[in-house]
This record gives structure tokens, C-alpha cells and sequence, in this order.
């Protein structure tokens, strides 16, 4: 595992190839990381994590960029990862945000990175928290995490943050319908940006309506900001800090960071069970389980419970 160390050596000093080659094996599900994760892992935890989180054309890309020059002002080194769920279908809002923040990346004290996953939805809430540990054990004192707020993605990006900002903008109607669906819990701080438009005013009444209906203390912050224009941006830049500094200051950071991770661990479990049973069962088990579906033989619980069986068995044949 020496070129695995000698990558990792390479990330830690803080080399953004380094870190590209990582993160594209992780989107490949490659398990030839994981070794280099687990090695990196006691260098992480000291970057700050910043999710950003809408609907589609909010306008998120564009906050991000702004905010990003302003953590830069503050001497602040910054790593974006734009994940998108959609490729690799699509990836044409990808290459937009690319080009974008393409003024960003000839600042050697930014990188930006796209992520998708080759794998399913699922592959891509694996991937997040690993892709964020990279860019933290590069050395970057800030990660932000953007991600079109389609199913549940927006939640897999709440539970790798240390703050989730929610981007809406007035007039879709929509951006507040979503955040009613259980979205308003992961928000701790809320951005109705295209504040030029008509109904910004509203829809930051409605925001503050709603959270206020919830018992939180301190009650997160909905404000206002024209990222086209880089209005407002400073003092999102503002509130994210200030909602950091009382979170550490009060012990939860630390809490919420704990929770993310046996979270994590719970989910690692699932999947790595799921991966073991199906490698442990050769291909003729399978046939006959199916089988037994296809027929109506037996349910999906009694056959998931045969399949870990004979899996477990198959496991200690292989052993001995
Ligand atoms: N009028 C107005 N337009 C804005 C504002 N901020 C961004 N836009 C525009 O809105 C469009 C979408 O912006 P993006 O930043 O790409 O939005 P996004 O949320 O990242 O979009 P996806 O990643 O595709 O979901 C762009 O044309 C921006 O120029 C604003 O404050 N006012
Ligand atoms: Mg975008």
C-alpha cells in the first residue's frame, strides 16, 4: 500500500490532485480507498462543514461563489463540493456550476469539486461524508456541500454538516411547499435570495411564520440576499459564523458531529451486511430463493432472513 500512503502523504501537504484522485475513487465506489480513508480519518474534524441545500435554480451556486469570497476575505481557506445527484445522466447543471466558479479556482486558496456517484441515490450519501473528510484532511477550513434539494438528498447533506443553509427564492410557491414536507427541521439558517423579485418579503414572513411555530432556541435566522448581485451575502457569511460560534461554544457542535457519525456507522452496517450476503451466496442459492419469490413460496422477510443464513454458513465454509 505504499502508493496509497504516498496519496495520502500528498493530500495531507495539501495537494489538490491528491484530493481529486481520491474523491473520483470514492464516486467509482472503489474499495481500494477505503484503507486511505480510514488513514485520513484522524486528521479530519477540524474544517467546518456547510451545507447548502433548495430547489433547483434558487440560486445556490451563485450564494456560493459569493460566500466563498467572502471566507476568503477573511483569510478563510475554502473547498466546495458540488454533488449532484442527477448525473450521470444529465450533468449539464455540473458543468454550468464548473464554469461558473471557474473565477474561483485560479485562487490556489479554493477548490471546487463536482461529485456524482455511478451508483445509485444510496451510493451518494456513502460518498458525501467520505468526499467532505478528504477536503477536510486537506487542510481547508471551511467545506461547503451544495446539492439541488430533490428527495432525500437534502437530508444526506444535513447529516455531513455542521450548518445547513436552505436557499429558496420567492414566487415558486414551491420553495416554501418543500419546506413544509419536514424540510424546515434541517434548516439552521434560511436564505430567500432573488430578493429583487416580487414576494421575497412575503416568503420570508411565511419562513418566519413557520419556524416560529417550532420551539427552537436560539429560532434560525431567515434572511434575504441578491447573490447576482453579491447583496447580503456577507451577512449569510455573518449568521452561518455566528450560529458555528454558540453551537461550539455550547457543546452541541461536538454532539451533532458524534450523532453524524454512529449515524453513519449504523448505515455502514446495513450496507456492508447487504454486500457481504450477496458475495457469500453463490449464484444457484440465488436462482432458488428467487424462485421461492417468484412463486410465492415465501415472503421477502423469510427469504432475507434464509439468505443471512446460508450466507453465514457459506461465510464459514469459506473460513475452514
Ligand atoms: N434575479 C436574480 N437572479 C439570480 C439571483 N441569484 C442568482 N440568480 C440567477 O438565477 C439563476 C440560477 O442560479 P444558480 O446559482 O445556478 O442556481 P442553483 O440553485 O445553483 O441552480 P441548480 O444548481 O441548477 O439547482 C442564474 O441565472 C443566476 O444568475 C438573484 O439574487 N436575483
Ligand atoms: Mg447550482
Amino acid at each position: 500500500m505504499t502508493g496509497g500512503s504516498s496519496l495520502v502523504r500528498q493530500l495531507l501537504a495539501g495537494q489538490q490532485r491528491a484530493a481529486a484522485r481520491m474523491i473520483t475513487l470514492i464516486e467509482d465506489g472503489d474499495p481500494a480507498v477505503d484503507p486511505l480513508l480510514a488513514e485520513i480519518f484522524p486528521r479530519t474534524g477540524r474544517a467546518v462543514v456547510v451545507g447548502v441545500t433548495g430547489p433547483p435554480g434558487a440560486g445556490k451556486s451563485t450564494l456560493v461563489e459569493g460566500m466563498v469570497r467572502s471566507w476568503r476575505q477573511r483569510g478563510r481557506t475554502v473547498g466546495v463540493l458540488a454533488v449532484d445527484p442527477s448525473s450521470p445522466f444529465t450533468g449539464g447543471a455540473v458543468l454550468g456550476d464548473r464554469i461558473r466558479m471557474a473565477s474561483l479556482t485560479r485562487d490556489p486558496g479554493v477548490y471546487v469539486r463536482s461529485m456524482a456517484s455511478r451508483a445509485h441515490l444510496g451510493g451518494l450519501a456513502e460518498a458525501t461524508p467520505a468526499a467532505v473528510r478528504v477536503l477536510d484532511a486537506m487542510g481547508l477550513d471551511v467545506v461547503v456541500i451544495e446539492t439541488v434539494g430533490v428527495g432525500q438528498n437534502e437530508v444526506a447533506v444535513a447529516h455531513s454538516a455542521d450548518c445547513t443553509v436552505l436557499v429558496t427564492m420567492p414566487g415558486t410557491g414551491d420553495g416554501i411547499q418543500a419546506m413544509k414536507a419536514g424540510l424546515l427541521e434541517i434548516g439552521d439558517v434560511f436564505i430567500v435570495n432573488k430578493a429583487d423579485r416580487d414576494g421575497s418579503l412575503r416568503t420570508q414572513r411565511e419562513l418566519n411564520a413557520m419556524l416560529r411555530l417550532q420551539e427552537r432556541t436560539p429560532r434560525p435566522a431567515v434572511l434575504l440576499t441578491k447573490a447576482d448581485v453579491g447583496e447580503g451575502v456577507d451577512h449569510a457569511v455573518e449568521e452561518i459564523e455566528k450560529f458555528l460560534a454558540d453551537r461550539r461554544d455550547t457543546g452541541r457542535l461536538e454532539e451533532r458531529r458524534l450523532r453524524h457519525l454512529q449515524r453513519e456507522v449504523l448505515e455502514q452496517i446495513g450496507a456492508q451486511v447487504r454486500r457481504q450476503t450477496m458475495a457469500a451466496l453463490d449464484t444457484a442459492i440465488i436462482a432458488e430463493l428467487s424462485d421461492a419469490l417468484r412463486e410465492r413460496r415465501m415472503d421477502p422477510v423469510t427469504v432475507a432472513a434464509r439468505a443471512l443464513a446460508l450466507a453465514a454458513t457459506q461465510q464459514v465454509g469459506k473460513v475452514t
